[in-house]
């Protein structure tokens, strides 16, 4: 067994014990109420589900296995010479609990690069969608496309016992991984550089052969696909993107499955197609004023516009977080350590004055501050990726670390099937009624 398998499996084992303890004495302890807002309203705030690998505090943002950002930054193995977290540790740290040690996460990117072999019919797959399809959409199709190879449905099918479900979930969880470098490079540069391949360097760490397949060999694009990788990777298990995959994985679809269904809710303008919505807003607005710098006031009177024609103002908001989103800070921080001079930074660092106060007086957004998506473009920008309609693949490429890490611990705890109750409009009303006539009676 390998070694970051083998100390799952002992966490994995701990974690099932005191699991099953705590239902059998406490499972009929009452965690939440839930009221008619949040039926109605997205399930905003309800505690429902388990989620191992991290947890989002409204006020502080993000925190992996207890470590906040600023101190993932710190605690993680680098690349030599390199100051950005490898998102190898992260995924270590999410699957694990334990902060890893260089040799582990050197180990890990050699593992995922042995097992980065993508068939060649997910290549066909890719080669038969025109030319023009939404990335995206390439994305989900590669992934589904490879659950030819799923270890979870193979050994499914041969009648394998419920306590190796997390073994093969395993395997899968680190196929997909160490695949996907290979196939997002793939649908770029078959879409933007005239299927022009790049291969792999099997030399390189897991960030930085993805940034060398895309073709951007810059160190400094290598450090920040390394950040930008970390910091996306997880942001609890409520989001769509990560709920989606839990969703599908608890009816035991396996990895493939369940990540793509995960990538598919991504791809919403409200989560993480934001992010291309975000630099097409910015270039649109200089390209309407006629300017690469707009003045605050510009801004403020694009903005103004937008709203009035019922749109949002992507790259700002979120369900839970109330405070400017730390992995929005993460890579200001990183503009201002490694970018001396943009136009197109500046601009995203003037929204950040401007938006905000908009949007609060409109008296009814709960959280005015930038969110993830907000700076992102214009770091890729900077490094010469263009090609917006690709930037949500890059947040997909991070995500699959978090989601599948969760979905090891999802089946090593024994997770049913999930399976909330639904009401229509009508028992709503008959629900209100009834209250009444026991508040008159
Ligand atoms: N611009 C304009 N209006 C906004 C807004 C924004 N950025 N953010 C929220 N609002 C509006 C909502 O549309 C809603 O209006 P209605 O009542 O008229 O429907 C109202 O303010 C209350 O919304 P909320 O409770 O503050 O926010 P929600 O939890 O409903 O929605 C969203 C959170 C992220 C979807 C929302 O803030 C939004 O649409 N933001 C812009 C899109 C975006 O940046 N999405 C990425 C979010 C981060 C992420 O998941 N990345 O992947």
């Amino acid at each position: 067994m390998d070694p970051l398998k083998a100390i799952f499996k002992e966490k994995a084992l701990i974690v099932f014990k005191e699991t099953r303890a705590i239902l059998k004495e406490k499972g009929e302890t009452p965690v939440d109420n839930v009221v008619l807002r949040q039926v109605f309203g997205g399930m905003r705030g309800v505690k429902s589900m388990i989620w191992e690998t991290s947890q989002l505090d409204p006020n502080e943002g993000i925190r992996f296995r207890g470590y906040s950002i600023p101190e993932i930054k710190d605690i993680l193995p680098k690349a030599p010479g390199g100051k950005e977290p490898l998102p190898e540790g992260l995924f270590w740290l999410m699957l694990t609990g334990d902060v890893p040690t260089d040799e582990n996460v050197k180990w890990l990117s050699g593992e995922w690069q042995r097992r980065s072999n993508v068939p060649k019919h997910t290549f066909d797959v890719l080669e038969n969608m025109p030319a023009d399809t939404h990335p995206m959409t390439q994305l989900s199709m590669a992934i589904v496309s490879m659950q030819t190879e799923s270890v979870f449905a193979r050994r499914y099918a041969e009648g394998m016992s419920k306590t190796e479900y997390w073994d093969a979930t395993y395997e899968d969880t680190m196929n997909v991984i160490a695949r996907l470098p290979r196939v997002a490079a793939y649908i770029y540069r078959r879409t933007f550089h005239n299927g022009n391949h790049i291969e792999p360097d099997i030399s390189l760490d897991w960030g930085a052969n993805f940034a060398h397949m895309l073709g951007i060999d810059d160190p400094d694009f290598r450090s920040l696909m390394r950040l930008y990788l970390t910091i996306h990777a997880d942001h609890e298990g409520g989001n769509a993107s990560a709920h989606s995959t839990h969703l599908v994985g608890s009816t035991l679809s396996d990895s493939y499955y369940s990540l793509a269904a995960g990538m598919n809710a991504l791809a919403g303008p409200l989560h993480g197609l934001a992010n291309q919505e975000v630099i097409k807003w910015i270039f649109k607005m200089c390209d309407v004023l006629g300017t690469k710098t707009p003045s605050k006031a510009q801004i403020q009177e694009y903005a103004n516009k937008t709203l009035d024609a019922g749109k949002v103002i992507p790259g700002y908001g979120h369900a839970v977080l109330r405070e400017p989103d730390p992995r929005f800070i993460a890579q200001r921080t990183f503009a201002e350590e490694y970018i001396k001079d943009s136009d197109i930074i500046k601009t995203v660092w003037n929204l950040f004055d401007v938006i905000p106060p908009i949007l609060q007086s409109l008296g009814k957004v709960k959280n005015p501050w930038p969110n993830v998506d907000a700076h992102s473009g214009a770091l890729l920008v900077h490094y010469g990726m263009t090609e917006f309609s690709f930037y949500t693949v890059l947040f997909g490429t991070s995500r699959a670390l978090g989601v599948l890490a969760q979905l090891c611990w999802s089946r090593a705890l024994g997770f049913p099937l999930e399976r909330p109750k639904s009401v229509t409009t009508a028992w709503v009303k008959e629900f209100l009624a009834k209250q009444e006539e026991v508040v008159e009676g």
